[in-house]
């Protein structure tokens, strides 16, 4: 995860700093026969940024950052990096220093803590997984209810996806295995009224909270972003949740945007970032969405999610 942005911005950070060095070198020489001492210091200047940072902006759209993200990071390197003196040996950190600011201002949000949540409700706390097909919606539900009854709370699910083939089953099997009741209807069945009879289920036997699956939708099809729209209107969930596959790149942005102007999101989960060989999704989501990373799914089983952290991610692409 993360191995292209880790390599592109390593790059960059040798790239700049050798070609500082280089040219301390010339002006210690310089200096050091008019003055005959050495101050070791030089000033960087726009010209000697320039060339490196659009090499930099290139490779972050190369690592799936959105163009808007990478546009802002070279411009907050810039605006740091220019004018600043730096002493000699010391370029390497300096540089280091302000790509870690850089990239701490696309990462910095404002986290709900979705485990406490239900403690500041009334029962049921009812969160619905959403997003495009095969993201890891249903796999995502078994792993939030398994953190959520490791924390001690009932939990329900609702298999709301009565669409896709074998989609029940799914929902059914990881039920068994964490001894979690799922409610469900037959195929073809109005997901909103799977959804109202979880949720029924779980005021009349006093269940913390309510997990509720829905079909995988992409954000163009038209009846089932509607079909959707129904599901909130009925089932009033208290969090939404998107559920994006971070290998999908790019496109996320768009998808999270769509899904957030047609019902409201209030956090992403970025699954698969364990086949992600590029990384610049997650760095990408929470600026240009303005929603909330919550959780990255690393894997197949139920302990392979990772609640979002910046410093986590700094260290990753840092290599620190
Ligand atoms: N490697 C990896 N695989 C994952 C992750 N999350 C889910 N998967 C796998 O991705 C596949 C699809 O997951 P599902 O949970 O069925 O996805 P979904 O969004 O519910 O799919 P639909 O209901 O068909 O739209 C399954 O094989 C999961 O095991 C993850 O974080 N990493
Ligand atoms: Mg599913």
């Amino acid at each position: 995860m993360f191995n292209l942005l880790k390599e592109k911005i390593s790059s960059f950070v040798d790239a700049f700093s050798k070609k500082e060095e280089e040219k301390l070198k010339v002006s210690l020489s310089l200096e050091s026969k008019v003055k005959g001492a050495i101050l070791g210091e030089i000033e960087i200047k726009e010209k000697d940024v320039d060339d490196v940072l659009e090499e930099l902006e290139l490779s972050l759209l190369e690592a799936d950052v959105a163009f808007d993200v990478a546009s802002e990071v070279v411009r907050f390197i810039k605006s740091s990096l220019v004018g600043k003196r730096v002493k000699s040996g010391e370029v390497e950190k300096t540089v280091k220093e302000v790509v870690r600011e850089a990239l701490w201002e696309q990462l910095k949000q404002e986290k709900p803590d979705l485990l406490s949540l239900p403690d500041s409700k009334e029962k049921p706390f009812k969160i619905l997984f959403l997003g495009p097909n095969g993201a890891g919606k249903t796999t995502t539900m078994a792993k939030i209810a398994d953190i959520f009854i490791k924390s001690g709370k009932t939990v329900v699910f609702s298999a709301s996806d009565s669409y896709r083939a074998a989609a029940i089953e799914q929902a059914e099997a990881h039920a068994e295995k964490l001894g979690v009741k799922v409610i469900k209807h037959s195929y073809g069945a109005d997901p909103a009224a799977v959804c109202f009879d979880a949720i029924n289920y779980a005021k009349s036997h006093g269940i913390d909270v309510v997990l509720m699956d829905t079909a995988g939708r992409q954000e163009t099809n038209r009846n089932l972003m509607d079909e959707m729209r129904k599901i909130v209107r009925v089932a009033k969930p208290d969090f939404k949740i998107f559920v994006g596959e971070s290998i999908a790149g790019n496109a996320i942005v768009e998808q999270v945007k769509t899904f957030k102007e047609a019902v409201g999101l209030d956090g992403v989960i970025l699954t698969k970032l364990d086949c992600d060989a590029k990384g610049g999704t997650a760095l990408s989501i929470i600026k240009a969405s303005k929603v909330p990373i919550l959780f990255f799914g690393v894997g197949q089983g139920y302990d392979d999610i990772i609640e979002f952290d910046e410093e986590f991610i700094l260290s990753q692409l840092l290599g620190e």
